[in-house]
């Protein structure tokens, strides 16, 4: 059985549950890190020598990590002709393109503010750090913001993997209890992704 190491409320663990999903692979999910630890093991490490979650198992024990490569790998081992990670080179780019601007511009803006929100003690977190950072995200979120105000996904007229990462930072930023300006077009995005079974079981839910 395939299997993905990292706990479920790990919004990188959330992408790659979400891409087996979509792909209709079955796996066997296992909480690790946060509450549950685990990582800072050798046998982990032998594994993941960051020490972060996710990191994902094929049955035949072939493993690798960092979340969005596993979407690709995914969409490349088993998308094929598919309409998630698209053969025409072009439109697999731009679906590539979102995914990175998901680690580099949109986690890079909003991670410090949720991880002073939701993973540091009330006595030692920085409001001058979650300040800069929602500053940060209002520019990085409008980029998106003004991309999805003409077409329906980050790739064109279809749903493809470059909307995992994306989608699942586009609820977080906007389920955050911190001011942001109006963004209609994320959250006609949020509602179009409501309508997939795996969004709305495995990202939409409490912030934790
Ligand atoms: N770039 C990596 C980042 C992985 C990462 O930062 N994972 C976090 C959880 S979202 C982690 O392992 N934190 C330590 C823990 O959960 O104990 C990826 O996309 O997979």
């Amino acid at each position: 059985m395939r299997r993905i190491l990292g706990r479920a409320n790990s919004i990188n663990v959330m992408k790659v549950i979400w891409a087996c999903e979509e792909l209709g692979l079955p796996y066997a999910r296992e909480d690790l890190g946060g509450p549950f630890g685990g990582l800072d093991t050798p046998a982990y490490r032998a594994m993941n020598p960051n020490a972060l979650i996710p990191v994902l198992v094929e049955p035949d024990g072939w493993l690798m990590w960092e979340s969005n490569a596993i979407l690709r790998y995914l969409g490349t081992a088993y998308g094929k002709g598919g309409p998630l990670w698209p053969d025409d080179p072009r439109a697999r780019a731009t679906s590539d393109q979102w995914m990175d601007w998901q680690q580099t511009v949109a986690n890079a803006s909003l991670g410090p503010a949720f991880v002073q929100m939701y993973r540091t003690p009330a006595e030692k977190r920085d409001q001058a750090v979650i300040d800069k950072s929602i500053a940060r995200s209002a520019e990085a979120f409008r980029v998106i913001e003004a991309h999805l105000a003409s077409q329906p996904y980050v790739a064109g007229d279809t749903f493809t993997l470059g909307d995992i990462p994306v989608g699942c930072h586009v609820y977080r930023y906007l389920h955050l209890p911190i001011d942001r300006p109006d963004m209609p077009a994320l959250a006609a995005y949020h509602e179009r992704l409501l309508r997939r079974l795996a969004y709305a079981t495995h990202v939409a839910l409490p912030i934790t």
